[in-house]
């Protein structure tokens, strides 16, 4: 199978998960509260590398009726936000769909010097403190599928949203949820969300552990982690078939950090789950990062919303077996 195949048929048990819902992002196996993105007068050192976040979306081809995006907490101010000195900070969401709009190498990795605006602007709304988007949903659309980017090899019908810090240096904390309805979160049969680098906030509570699922193709022999701004807040560890808690180097304070991990061959069609475990007793509350993955010809992985082919479990037979045997 060759690798666009591979990611079809990844996508096609997406779509057919039904254990999880795949519309939320965050995915609600991933476990993490918010995603973030700062405005762009903000200091790295508060965990936004570069104040761009590009999520994917994915709806069959047959999908005709219309579709929503819809953004919980979209304005920065007021609840869930983080304030630094007054809030000043604007945030542009936009939608793009069309050719290149998904499959351009800059977008998917949140290249902000190259096109990363790939595509044709379907919509696009600044938010910045506002009462009334304040802990609370709105919605885009009605969007057209047709207004896609055709992708079999992701799935069907794909869209970008582009999360843009235009101004100010407050933190901008919101989910996402795509949708069949305008006023209302209604999954879409078939749709998931994917991305190639992921900003987000963490717990404040030590005892949540948050997770990402990397998809790993039959192509892939390693697979590269890129952190930012971890804070040395715990560890990040694998599970997966063959991996019973491998350790992943993590970031301190506004540096990235990376560590290589081998694939083994029983993992291949495989997701791994790349779990994030909070330091024990320090609660380190607003902890912002951002974490990528490349395969060994250093091409971006794409993780999914949901874990593809299900949450990963260790197989004993398979960890314990001698070095150097195939
Ligand atoms: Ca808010
Ligand atoms: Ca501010
Ligand atoms: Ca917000």
């Amino acid at each position: 199978m060759n690798a666009k195949k591979t990611i079809l048929a990844a996508c096609m048990a997406v779509g057919a998960a039904t254990t999880a819902m795949a519309q939320p992002v965050p995915g609600d196996d991933e476990n993490i509260p918010y995603l973030m993105t700062f405005g762009k007068e903000s200091l790295t050192e508060w965990g936004d590398d570069n104040f761009v976040q590009i999520i994917f979306f994915s709806i069959p081809a047959d999908q005709t009726d219309p579709i929503y995006i819809r953004v919980f907490d979209p304005d920065c101010g007021g609840e869930n936000d983080e304030i630094r000195g007054a809030w000043n900070t604007k945030t542009r969401f936009s939608i793009y769909g069309g050719k290149e709009s998904c499959s351009n190498k800059d977008a998917q990795k949140g290249n902000i010097k190259g096109k990363y605006k790939s595509g044709t602007q379907i919509a696009s709304k600044v938010f910045a403190m506002d009462a009334a988007t304040d802990n609370n949903w709105y919605t885009f659309g009605p969007i057209n599928p047709s207004e896609d980017e055709n992708l079999p090899e992701y799935g069907g019908r794909t869209f970008k949203l582009v999360i843009e810090g235009m101004s100010g240096d407050d933190g901008n904390m919101y989910r996402l949820f795509l949708s069949r309805k305008k006023d209302d979160n209604v999954k879409v049969d078939g749709a998931f969300a994917y991305y190639f680098k992921y900003k987000f906030r963490l717990h404040g509570d030590d005892k949540q552990v948050s997770h990402i699922y990397p998809y790993i193709d039959d192509k892939t022999i390693s697979l590269k982690q890129s952190n930012f701004d971890w804070d040395s807040d715990g560890i990040m560890r694998v599970i997966s078939v063959a991996k019973n808690g491998e350790m992943m180097k993590v970031s301190g304070n506004d540096e990235w950090v990376d560590s290589t991990h081998k694939v083994a061959d029983e993992e291949k069609n495989t997701s791994w789950d790349i779990q994030m475990i909070k330091k024990k007793g320090k609660s380190l509350k607003n902890n912002n990062v951002v974490i990528f993955l490349e395969n060994q010809y250093g091409e971006l992985m794409p993780f999914y919303s949901v874990p593809i082919g299900g949450i990963p479990k260790y197989k004993y037979t398979i960890g314990i077996k001698p070095k150097g045997k195939k």
